[in-house]
């Protein structure tokens, strides 16, 4: 679907499900919606008024598909900004489709996903962050998430975004004036109003960077990888996690070969828990290509589990435990040691004082299911998630990113300020940052993520 696409042509399609239902609905939009509306209903239609009406199927009075509702809103004041119809009938798949039909025939074509509220965003009805929220609220997993969303598709999101722009744009302006008017003389290293207001910008962009990041977590929740040598109890504490018997676990190494994978929740946020092939030099071939994947998902991996078999000796250094593949896990911070079956080493179940290789390590037994609460806590906290849900947003990953490259201009922009007094650099640093910023909003948005954006909505919507 290209952004740019004319919208002279009228779009329709079911917006319920499709299947049965007390009522189905089929939505138009677009200059053709008025005339279609007449010829279905085979009358004007009020704005914005609920007619009920007869469908026709054709000009003969007797050609009946289906009676209900007929409503007309035109543009701009409806959710496309175009001339929009509502026809709603009897939510059965046959006179849905005889009904959607007829409005092709008409001269509508069917929609594509997403392209009603491609249509809105592009009519500057709703922002990109608005029109991802809509997507995320019918999409959402839990009350939170689904809260979130239609917080962001009021537009909080966005009013937040837009007002840190406004920041960095006065700033911009002033940095820019100096650099214009050299005659003014501002001493940019010595000048507190620039340095202060800097400095509040990367507050303000900290502060959402938060209810960001909770929002997406929410909305996106983690991966946790089990990962650890052959039965130390990592297929355990999935089905312990999952409180179900997911993996199959026996005494015999090298029983998971498969990549393993449960989604669970945790106070709401969504966590996919994936397990993996004991890690060990292998000669069989189908266990030696789970070990490689076990290392791909240990890449890819929002967190890491790594489990050991804590009845035994527990390593001081733990790349002494994979020395063919050290460099895998030395560069990785995300990782938590769970020493397992406790219940056999007499460790106290909860996180241990000390901590291996700078990791923190958590005692508990998979098989007795005690330290499991305290894990639960624990990934709670490494994610920064917090029980309360107060004005976060319905945020993405995309969101973070821009966020982050923001944060990563402002920061370049204090040192070009701070350390060598560049007031062009500073001011060249002050555009990227907005222009990051932009791209969440959409005013700076490539087609082709527009693109990969609206397709992923449901038809209709
Ligand atoms: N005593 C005890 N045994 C456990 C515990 N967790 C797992 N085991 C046993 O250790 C063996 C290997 O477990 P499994 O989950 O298949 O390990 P994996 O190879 O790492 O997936 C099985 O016999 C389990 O019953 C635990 O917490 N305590
Ligand atoms: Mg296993």
């Amino acid at each position: 679907m290209n952004a740019s696409v004319k919208n002279d042509d009228t779009i329709a399609a079911l917006a319920t499900p499709s299947g049965r239902g007390g009522i189905g609905i089929i939505r138009v939009s677009g200059p053709q919606a008025l005339n279609i509306a007449k010829s279905i209903t085979h009358s004007d239609l009020e704005p914005r008024y609920a007619h009920f009406k007869q469908f026709y199927g054709s000009d003969d009075t007797t050609d009946i598909i289906d009676q209900g509702i007929a409503l007309f809103f035109p543009a701009p004041h409806s959710f496309t900004g175009e001339d929009v119809l509502e026809l709603q009938g009897h939510g059965g798949p046959i006179i849905m489709d005889c009904l959607l039909r007829q409005v092709l025939h008409l001269g509508a074509r069917q929609a594509e996903p997403g392209e009603f509220s491609l249509r809105a965003f592009l009519n500057n009805k709703i922002d990109l962050t608005q029109a991802e929220a809509i997507a995320d609220l019918i999409d959402s997993s839990s009350e939170q998430a689904a809260s979130n969303a239609i917080r962001s598709l009021q537009g909080e999101f966005s009013s937040h975004i837009h007002k840190l722009v406004e920041q960095i744009i006065e700033l911009r302006l002033y940095v820019e004036a100096a650099i214009d008017f050299p005659e003014e003389e501002i001493d940019f290293i010595n000048d507190d109003n620039v340095l202060n207001k800097l400095k509040f910008i990367q507050q303000t962009l900290h502060t959402i960077f938060t209810k960001s990041r909770q929002g997406a977590l929410l909305r996106d929740g983690m991966s946790v990888v089990i990962a650890g040598k052959p039965n130390a109890g990592k297929s355990s504490l999935l089905n312990t996690l999952a409180e179900k018997e997911t993996a199959i676990v026996t005494t015999v190494e090298g029983t998971t070969r498969d990549v393993l994978r449960e989604h669970i929740q945790l106070d709401g946020m969504p966590l996919h828990i994936i397990d993996t092939a004991g890690l060990r030099d292998s000669g069989n071939e189908i266990e030696q290509e789970g070990i490689r994947r076990a290392w791909m998902e240990i890449e890819k991996a929002d967190q890491i589990l790594l489990v050991l078999d804590g009845s035994k000796t527990i390593p001081t250094d733990l790349t002494d435990l994979w020395p063919e593949n050290t460099q895998a896990l030395a560069k990785k911070q995300n990782i938590t040691v769970i020493l397992n079956k406790c219940d056999l080493s007499k460790l106290t179940p909860g996180i241990q004082d000390g901590r291996l290789d700078d990791h923190p390590v958590l005692a508990l037994s998979a098989k007795e299911k005690t330290g499991i609460d305290s894990l639960r806590v624990h990934l709670k906290s490494v994610m920064g998630f917090k029980n309360t849900s107060e004005g976060e947003f319905s945020a993405r990953r995309r969101h973070l990113q821009a966020l982050q490259q923001a944060k990563s201009f402002l920061e370049s922009g204090l040192l070009q300020l701070q350390d060598h007094g560049a007031a062009e650099l500073l001011a060249d640093d002050l555009r990227c940052a907005q222009q990051a910023l932009g791209e969440i909003t959409g005013e700076f948005s490539p087609d082709d993520l527009l693109g990969k954006i609206f397709s992923s909505f449901c038809i209709g919507k």
